[in-house]
């Protein structure tokens, strides 16, 4: 492994990977060792209690946040402005029931996610445990600023637009199509995302070539959802903890935090699984 391998090398580390007789295109060699919809209940109407109480179920700034959550986690209810996260991230007062299995073990189907705190495209940092007990799967989306499949899932998730997720095969007389891993059956997703019936959660990660939190705030402005944080793996923590070996790849948890596949190459297994 050399610190010194340019961008120019990664590029080419992009190959035509094959699985199982699948062809793969994505990008491989990892090397290094080293809110959407409104969380809680609806808004309340900010009238309280009779006995003066907040409601806590309520949300009397209409920050998104209850009035529970808020004075869970120390935000001022009654102020618009202090949030629990920027993006609207969901949030959960039970979270400190989520056993932690810590780093040491790699991933398994059925294992619980080890404890990932990551900072966001705000520069806040962003406790996936947040994420669970809604009822709704979390995509693991992990990959790197400068792979181009991963680009194209987010140019795709950006604006809708399915012909993002075209491309050109290396050989002359091969037409432009979707990528292989990508069906017409999936074509949902976007919406999914948007309705929030799923959590998606862009993970990049440094392979090689160093990077800094100014690449995960450039990918977010380059492909704005408000919906999808995009999430710092600095110590590539997670991206090691599954491993991840080529990307894009999507792992899918429960919304107990369970891995449902454990994918190190490819988002072939993460499609099927949301859309059985
Ligand atoms: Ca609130
Ligand atoms: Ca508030």
């Amino acid at each position: 492994m050399t610190k010194l391998q340019t961008p120019l090398t990664n590029l080419l580390a992009c190959a035509l990977l094959l699985l199982g007789g699948t062809t793969f295109i994505g990008c491989g060699g990892v090397t290094d060792s080293t809110n959407d919809e409104q969380p809680g209940e609806q808004p309340g109407d900010g009238e309280g209690t009779e006995d003066g109480v907040a409601d806590p179920n309520g949300d009397d700034d209409g920050d998104g946040y209850t009035n529970a959550e808020e004075d869970h986690a120390g935000t001022d209810p009654n102020d618009a402005d202090s949030v629990i996260y920027q993006g609207g991230w969901p949030y959960n007062m039970t979270k400190d029931t989520i056993e932690d299995p810590g780093w040491d073990d790699t991933a398994s189907v059925g294992s619980v996610l080890p404890h990932f705190i990551a900072m966001d495209q705000n520069e806040e940092m962003v406790d996936l445990y947040d994420f669970a007990f809604r009822g709704k799967k979390i995509v693991l989306d992990t990959g790197t600023p400068w792979c181009k499949p991963c680009k194209a899932i987010a140019a795709y998730l950006s604006d809708g637009d399915e012909s993002h997720l075209n491309w050109k095969g290396p050989n002359d007389d091969q037409p432009e199509g979707p990528y292989p891993w990508w069906k017409e059956e999936y074509s949902d997703l976007y919406q999914m995302v948007q309705d929030g019936d799923i959590y998606w959660i862009t993970i990049i990660f440094t392979e090689a070539t160093p990077i800094d939190i100014g690449d995960i705030q450039e990918w977010d402005e380059t492909y704005p959802n408000e919906h999808i944080p995009v999430l710092f793996d600095e110590d590539n923590e997670l991206v090691n903890h599954i491993p991840v070996t080529c990307y894009p790849t999507l792992n899918i948890l429960d919304e107990n935090l369970e891995f449902l596949n454990v994918t190190s190459c490819g988002p072939f297994d993460g499609l099927r699984l949301l859309f059985p």
